[in-house]
């Protein structure tokens, strides 16, 4: 009996032993995103599982969800759930981890980045620059694995009712925004009348009318064909919506250190494909000739043009008529400046002046 025993234990001690030190890979790892598929987010998203599991062998299988079926439609939730580990990973947007991470109002500032000569560039100057460092730290701290930037994109107006071009158009108009404060506190102090809602929610308020407007990017809202609802677009990129690709740290310290660069490097790649795609054609053509240059050019690639064929009216608004929206925003970016952090506000400023011209 004794024998015996030992040998059990012998062979328990073995098994233990045996077992390769990366073997835990789950069959299935699952990739929380807000809108569809057929987004430019949708297809960053998808890019980069696609990326993983080819660059594994198939070893590594990311599924993506798109709909915010993870979050059951509780877009703001997404950061806790990565955080404990309900969701792998996730493309989310800046402003759905905001509401844990209050450094990350700094791109739902109004008018702080559009204002800038060339927004793209001062985007750009930011994840590169130190205030980018800081978020990312932000994120890190607060317990989730940063992999690489994504884009939404820059935030376009769109409306049932009139041309908007300015605040006094925008008078008590019902507008859907996402539920994070700093939006409630723009569109108030531009005299419209905000309500919150989910993204999965939106578009049947919009076709009941219970709203009468949103704002989202334009990769974002045709997709989900915006424009049989809303005729107006205004164009005033008063905020921007960076991504994030996202992964547990649990879940990212079961990967191999050789898997874990392959990851990093993918979501990197699709990061870019992402952010290109959230570009095309409203940059200065860079956006296009990238995606030539790695023969991924979407259907669309000129997005007025498609615009104005499905019988939008896109209101594209000039210095002086954004500067009336943005004086009335500017008691906003004022309170949030500190709620964010004089730190790193003042560090964007730093970055995004350096490549002014
Ligand atoms: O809810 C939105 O407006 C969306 C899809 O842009 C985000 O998830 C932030």
């Amino acid at each position: 009996m004794k024998k015996l025993v030992t040998l059990l234990a012998l062979v328990t001690v073995l098994c233990a032993f045996s077992v390769p030190a990366f073997a835990a890979y789950k069959a299935e790892y699952k990739l929380d995103i807000v809108p569809s598929l057929t987004t430019s987010w949708g297809m960053g998203a998808v890019y980069f599982t696609d990326l993983v599991r080819e660059r594994s062998g198939g070893k590594i299988n990311i599924k993506v969800y798109p709909g915010s079926q993870l979050t059951t439609g509780a877009q703001t939730n997404a950061f806790m759930l990565v955080r404990n580990g309900t969701i792998d990973f996730a493309v989310q947007s800046s402003i759905n981890y905001s509401p844990q991470l209050v450094e990350l109002n700094l791109f739902a500032l109004p008018f702080f980045i559009a204002n800038q000569p060339d927004k793209y560039a001062a985007l750009d100057a930011i994840k590169a620059g130190k205030s980018g460092e800081m978020i990312v730290k932000a994120v890190e701290d607060k317990g989730v694995k940063f992999l690489a930037w994504g884009e939404n994109g820059f935030r376009e107006l769109t409306n049932s009712k009139k041309e908007i071009r300015t605040p006094q158009d925008l008078e008590g108009m019902k507008i859907r925004v996402v539920g994070s404060p700093i939006f409630l506190d723009a569109f108030r102090a531009i005299g419209a009348n905000p309500v919150t809602m989910n993204w999965s929610d939106t578009m049947a308020a919009i076709q009941q009318g219970v709203v009468d407007g949103q704002e989202n990017p334009i990769s974002t809202f045709y997709p989900v064909k915006m424009h049989e609802y809303h005729k107006f677009v205004t164009e005033w990129h008063y905020v921007v919506d960076p991504t994030m690709y996202v992964v547990n740290p649990g879940v990212w310290k079961s990967f191999s250190a050789e898997d874990q660069k392959m990851i990093q490097e993918a979501a990197v790649e699709a990061g870019k494909y992402m952010i290109a795609l959230a570009r095309i054609s409203l940059d200065d053509g860079t956006a296009h000739k990238y995606l030539e240059s790695i023969g991924k050019l979407p259907e669309i690639t000129q997005w007025h043009k498609t615009l104005a064929e499905v019988g939008m009216k896109v209101a594209i608004l000039t210095p002086e008529e954004v500067k009336a929206f943005a004086d009335k925003t500017a008691p906003v970016v004022k309170e949030w400046r500190s709620k964010i952090g004089d730190a790193i506000v003042d560090a964007a400023e730093a970055d995004m002046a350096a490549v002014a011209k």
